[in-house]
Parts: structure tokens; C-alpha cells; sequence
């Protein structure tokens, strides 16, 4: 029996033992209040990725080759409480081998879970969240774990930096940390928003991306589409710098709701979980050539030593 693999690439990079990637899917959608549907987003994500060329032009790599392995998706849906424990308990397990963790929703609720186990295996993590909306309400519709309140707790446990945002509840500004927010207003006249960013965020950084962070001009199919959202390249200059001067641990993608007559959302999201891998692998793969140049200079120095 063969498996679905991620992208569609061969069997050889996508086994569980060796995978450095696992891809968590986790298609859950209890508790979105207007546009449902983002219970389809990891199935719209994959058959988008199996159309995608697994060449990046940007870093000239082939990031699938690193092994992406594809987890079975969580259904666990009796609730949301539910829901987020048991994403906490996957991913949890699969950090403690050792793999590079990532996650694609569902709604936004489904990092609650992600989020704490990473902080646990962490020191210092910085969450840093690309959203239009500031997902801060401790509590919402009875539940804690309502999208809603998606970043709460990451913003009492953890370093939180906000992007994007232009939507939000008055009570929301009681609890922000406005010096670590950035409103898609004030981004839209500041050039370099990119590098203030990168001073607010600590060596360990989870990035959550909330698709709704982008303009719906380029991605309209998501649970609430708001308008003065994040464009793709100045999108990908901030995750590329981040993977360049910090150590990103792991990720999420939330909130696709796919519309089957728009298909570039879902290819917009493909390609952005691809584009992070390009991003991370390139600067593991530009640090290991560092340090074996560093060694072999040592070998070399050891080695002149000896011959006296
Ligand atoms: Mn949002």
C-alpha cells in the first residue's frame, strides 16, 4: 500500500525514521464564527503542494531532500480543550526526536497546543505571529481555546511579536504589548518595519502564520479576509532574514478556507510552507559549511603541531 506523500515526492525522503521535517496536519474548525471551512485546508494545501516545482530558484535547493515526513492529521474534535491537548501531545512527542516541527490548520486555535510544547522545549522562545487580527481575548464564545484567543497565552509565556495586525477588540489593548506589535497601518508608511521586527525577537523563534495576515488581493480565501494585509515579497524578506540572524524552531500555517474556483490561495500557502523549509535548511546547511571549515582549519593546525 502506498502512502500520500508530501509534494508528492519520492518515498525515499518522505520515511518517518529518517525525515528531519514532520508535517502535522491538523484540520480543525470547532469554533470559527463566520466564513467555516478551514477544516479543508490541509487537503487544499497538499494537492497545491503536489503541483508545485520542489526547486527553489531563491536558494538554489531542493528543500524536500532534508525528508518531509507526513503525519497522520489530529481529528481529535470533541472540543476545543480536546483538540489543543492532543496537538500539544503530538508535537511534543516528535520534538522530543528531534524533528523540525511543522504545522498546518485548522484554525488559529490549533497553535495553543503547538505553541506550549515548543515553549517547554525552548529556553526564551519568541512567538513571532504574521495575523490580521490580534488574537488576544483570554476567553471567547465559553472557551479559552476559541481562535479568538489564539495568542494569549503566548503572550503571557513566551515573547510575543505581532505583525500585520489591523483588527482587534478595545479590551485587546488592555493586555498588548503595543512596543512588540506592528499595525499593518503604520508598516504600510515605515520602511523599515523588517528590522525592527528582527530587534524585538529573541534566538529561539516559533513563527505562526495566520493566512489572513496577507492582503486578500493575493489571498482571499480565508475565514475573514481584511483588506491592507502583507504582500509576498516583503513577506518573504522578513521570514528569510529571520531564518538568517535566528534559530526558527518550527512553524504553523492556519486559517486556509479553500474556495474550490480560487486556487491561488491555497498554491499561495503551498508555496510558502515551501519557502520557509528553503529558508531554514539553507542556513543549517550554510552554518554546518562553517563549522567543517572550522574544523578542518583545527585538524590542519593540530597536525603542523604534530610534525615538530
Ligand atoms: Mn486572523
Amino acid at each position: 500500500m502506498s502512502k500520500k506523500t508530501y509534494a508528492g515526492i519520492p518515498a525515499e525522503f518522505a520515511r518517518e525514521e529518517t525525515s528531519k521535517v514532520v508535517l502535522l496536519p491538523v484540520p480543525y474548525d470547532g469554533t470559527s464564527t463566520w466564513v467555516k471551512g478551514s477544516d479543508k485546508g490541509p487537503e487544499a494545501f497538499l494537492d497545491a503542494s503536489e503541483n508545485m516545482e520542489l526547486y527553489d530558484i531563491e536558494t538554489n535547493s531542493e528543500p524536500y531532500k532534508n525528508g518531509v515526513f507526513l503525519s497522520d492529521p489530529i481529528t481529535e474534535n470533541q472540543s476545543p480543550e480536546k483538540m489543543v491537548e492532543a496537538v500539544y501531545k503530538t508535537t511534543k512527542n516528535y520534538l522530543s526526536r528531534g524533528k523540525f516541527v511543522t504545522i498546518f490548520g485548522g484554525e488559529h486555535s490549533i497553535s495553543i497546543g503547538s505553541i506550549r510544547a515548543f515553549n517547554e522545549s525552548f529556553d526564551n522562545l519568541t512567538v513571532l505571529q504574521i495575523d490580521a487580527h490580534a488574537d488576544l481575548r483570554k476567553e471567547y464564545e465559553g472557551s479559552t481555546c476559541n481562535h479568538a484567543c489564539a495568542m494569549y497565552e503566548a503572550n503571557q509565556n513566551c515573547n510575543l511579536v505581532q505583525v500585520g495586525i489591523r483588527s482587534m477588540d478595545i479590551s485587546e489593548t488592555r493586555v498588548m504589548n503595543q512596543e512588540q506589535v506592528f499595525f499593518a497601518h503604520e508598516m504600510a508608511e515605515d520602511d523599515y518595519w523588517i528590522d525592527q521586527v528582527i530587534d524585538c525577537l529573541t534566538d529561539n523563534v516559533y513563527i505562526t502564520i495566520d493566512l489572513d495576515g496577507f492582503d486578500p488581493s493575493i489571498l482571499p480565501s480565508t475565514g475573514t479576509p481584511e483588506p491592507g494585509g502583507l504582500q509576498w515579497y516583503e513577506t518573504l524578506e522578513l521570514l528569510r532574514r529571520v531564518n538568517e540572524e535566528k534559530n526558527v524552531v518550527g512553524f504553523d500555517i492556519v486559517e486556509l478556507c479553500p474556495n474550490p474556483n480560487e486556487k491561488s490561495s491555497d498554491f499561495l500557502a503551498a508555496k510558502l510552507y515551501y519557502k520557509l523549509l528553503a529558508y531554514k535548511f539553507k542556513e543549517e546547511e550554510s552554518s554546518e559549511e562553517f563549522e567543517s571549515e572550522e574544523t578542518s582549519t583545527t585538524r590542519k593546525a593540530n597536525f603542523e603541531e604534530d610534525d615538530y
